[in-house]
């Protein structure tokens, strides 16, 4: 007994003591404009054919309550954070319908993103950084053709994905140097986990309606916080 107890007591000391889950909801103050129909989508002769309903842009996804999906929460500062993307699975962004899918999405510094065609279209995937170290680069992706595999070296936030074939296509990747940070799903929450205990910056963005900060304890039990952004 006593021996099992000093290999408790010696794991303990060796791994640094985890927090519990940090978890939130961001929501959205006022009514965002109203989204507006991809009418050449519909009257492009190839994309048109693919579609059912009718598509529209999607700068805001609001719930009922104003919860905000598609904001990146960031956790600044946590002490010997550094990105883990080389060895985490790819991030799929495929192309559907002659849209995005994910409209948004958020990935690690390294972290590959595989970018599907699913459409018997040729599209291209032109990503436009403005971080510098970030490479811009320009594919041409034909019909169901092999998946584009692509990653970024620097921190950067809604860098820009666009098709320079059907120019309503963009998709926006959030790029972080460690593995602190989350994107809010369609209920406006978030969950991160792993965090050492402390007092943390956690920076809010969302690619219309810009970003807050405000500082959250996270404890042994780990911590709550929501924000809240304006509608611009
Ligand atoms: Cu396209």
């Amino acid at each position: 007994m006593k021996r099992i107890i000093a290999l408790i007591a010696m794991i303990g000391s060796a791994a640094p003591l985890l927090a519990g889950d940090f978890t939130g909801t961001v929501t959205l103050k006022g009514s965002p404009p109203p989204e507006k129909p991809i009418d050449p989508l519909k009257s492009d002769p190839s994309c048109g054919k693919l579609v059912t309903g009718t598509p529209t842009t999607t700068h805001y996804v609001v719930g009922p309550k104003g919860e905000l999906a598609n904001a990146i929460v960031i956790v600044k500062g946590v002490p010997g954070a550094k990105s883990t993307g080389a060895s985490a699975a790819p991030v799929i962004v495929d192309q559907k319908a002659c849209i995005y899918h994910p409209h948004v999405f958020a990935v690690q510094t390294g972290q590959k993103i595989t970018v599907k065609n699913s459409d018997p279209v040729l599209h291209n995937v032109h990503t436009t950084p403005t971080v510098a170290g970030n490479k811009e680069s320009n594919n041409a992706q034909l019909a169901n053709g092999a998946d584009i595999h692509l990653s970024f070296d620097k921190a950067e936030q809604f860098l820009r994905f666009k098709c320079d074939v059907h120019p309503w296509m963009f998709a926006y990747a959030c790029v972080v140097d460690h593995p602190y940070f989350a994107l809010t799903g369609a209920d406006g929450s978030f969950k991160i986990s792993g965090l050492p205990a402390g007092k943390y910056t956690v920076e809010v963005s969302h690619r219309k309606a810009g970003t807050v900060s405000q500082e959250v304890e996270i404890t042994d039990a780990g911590g709550k916080a929501d924000f809240s952004l304006e509608a611009k």
